[in-house]
């Protein structure tokens, strides 16, 4: 039986968990609510509380002073029951069993227990494994009440990492309700969205996250399988990959040196986990993960297998222009390279914390080998190839991303690899590129 609950702003909306998604959603529903915002790092509450952003989103510092006593950030839940809870704890995957680790989304559901009160909202946001709505979030929830007295549903977010704040208001929503009511309470909290709201139920919702992530996934393992034949062939592949894509019912993804982020490595194993029947999804995984290792097998044609040679990476963060690096393929480049002799200077203009050392940039370019472009850092897009053939000991450049102007650095007497670009493997003279590429 549906409770017809109405909803009541003046009772405020408290948002559980204030990362990459949470905050900037916090901060949009401020523009129309009172939003408690809770967070279990104290550094990052007091941050917030001083006026500061933990993280940089366009159009997130315009949300924070525009938010002003509409939105606060505490440690806590609070005591007094809120209109509405969301919850977008962060569901990292275990790294021994490889299986999604629920404790934060847990965690926020029993905290979110002992305040529910008749008629009160839950929304979840976090990624989960089909299924976790239902035998995990809602049973958790309904410790004192019954599941009719409180409405629910799996809201998952689509936002680019990047374009946060834009992409949650004009991105199409899927929200998978428990019941009518509650699909309209969500309608409400969303009401900032300008997309297309797409109702269906919690465990559909946990899917459709996770298969439009899998799908992005598999995709880039194709365009790195089809870098990997180019190479074969001694073609150029992203000519070949756009030249496809000119086909009304193609779009291939671009190839790089493997996928990051806390969201394409990982997603593909929440729908995995319980089932050997796929082997297309974990192949994908495969391909992928094995790009850093295939960049390393650039540079080490490249330097001809010489050994002691010192190497610069440019760009730590998982993809351009952002400065998160969590699942950056540059942590594995950079461990699988000092394991095979190499001597390793990282730089990134856009990363401030590090597992690893990053330099200024001239530091980390003096009398390096070879230069190893991973991430798509705009920054990267005209370097100052001059300065940087005087700063360098050797002259050779990977890019793994296909910023480089190729002239510009064979005109230097740089030797050039490019990922997924097989002519430069096959003694081709990139200094006749001009000859080779036809008018387009
Ligand atoms: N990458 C490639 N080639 C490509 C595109 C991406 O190698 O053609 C790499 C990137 O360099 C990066 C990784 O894949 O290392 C992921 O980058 P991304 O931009 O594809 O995706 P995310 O992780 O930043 O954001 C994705 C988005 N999902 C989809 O586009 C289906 C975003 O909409 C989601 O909200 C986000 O995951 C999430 O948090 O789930």
């Amino acid at each position: 039986m549906a409770w017809n609950r109405e909803s009541d702003h003046t009772k405020g909306t408290c948002v559980i968990g204030l990362g990459r998604i949470g905050l900037p959603l916090a901060l949009l529903l401020a523009r129309d609510r009172n939003v408690i915002g809770v967070d279990i790092d104290e550094d990052h509450v007091d941050s917030l509380q001083a006026g500061e952003l933990p993280f940089s989103e366009p159009g997130l510092e315009t949300l924070f002073d525009a938010a002003g006593d509409s939105f606060e950030a505490h440690t806590e839940i609070p005591d007094d029951s809120q209109e509405t809870y969301v919850i977008v704890t962060p569901t990292p995957l275990e790294p021994e069993t490889r299986v999604a680790d629920l404790s934060a989304v847990r965690g926020a559901a029993e905290a979110v227990a002992n305040v529910l009160t008749p008629g009160n909202m839950v929304v979840l946001e976090s990624t989960v494994p089909p299924g976790t709505s239902k035998q995990v979030v809602i049973p958790t929830l309904a410790e004192e009440l019954d599941p009719a007295e409180f409405g629910y549903a799996h809201c998952p977010e689509r936002a680019l990492p990047g374009n946060t704040v834009e992409e949650m208001v004009t991105n199409h929503r899927v929200i998978g309700a428990t019941d009518g009511t509650s699909l309209n309470d969500a309608r409400d909290l969303y009401s900032f969205v300008e997309g297309s709201i797409h109702p269906t139920d919690p465990t559909t919702a946990e899917f459709v996250k996770l298969i439009e992530n899998t799908y992005r996934d598999v995709n880039i393992a194709a365009a790195n399988e089809f870098a990997k034949l180019a190479e074969r062939n001694g073609i150029d592949g992203r000519s070949a990959i756009d030249l496809a894509n000119k086909h009304p019912r193609v779009n291939i993804l671009t190839p790089g040196p493997g996928v990051g982020g806390h969201c394409l490595p990982i997603d593909p194993q929440f729908l995995t986990q319980l089932t050997n029947e796929s082997r297309m999804i974990g192949v994908a995984r495969e391909i992928n993960s094995s790009m850093p290792a295939h960049t390393l097998g650039l540079v080490r044609e490249l330097l001809d297998g010489e050994p002691n040679r010192r190497l610069t990476v440019l760009g730590v963060a998982y993809k351009g222009d952002v400065s998160d690096i969590r699942e950056t393929p540059a942590s594995r480049f950079y461990r699988l390279a000092r394991n095979e002799g190499y001597d390793v200077r990282l730089h990134d203009p856009h990363v401030e914390e590090y597992e690893y050392e990053l330099s200024p940039f001239e530091e980390a370019v003096e009398g390096s080998d070879c230069l190893v472009v991973l991430a798509d850092h705009t920054e990267y897009h005209r370097l100052p190839v001059e300065r940087i053939g005087e700063l360098m000991r050797g002259a050779a450049i990977i890019d793994t991303r296909g910023l480089i102007q190729e002239r510009r650095w064979t005109d230097a007497g740089f030797r050039i690899r490019i990922l997924g670009d097989g002519r430069q493997a096959r003694g081709f003279d990139a200094t006749r590129l001009h000859e080779q590429q036809p008018e387009s």
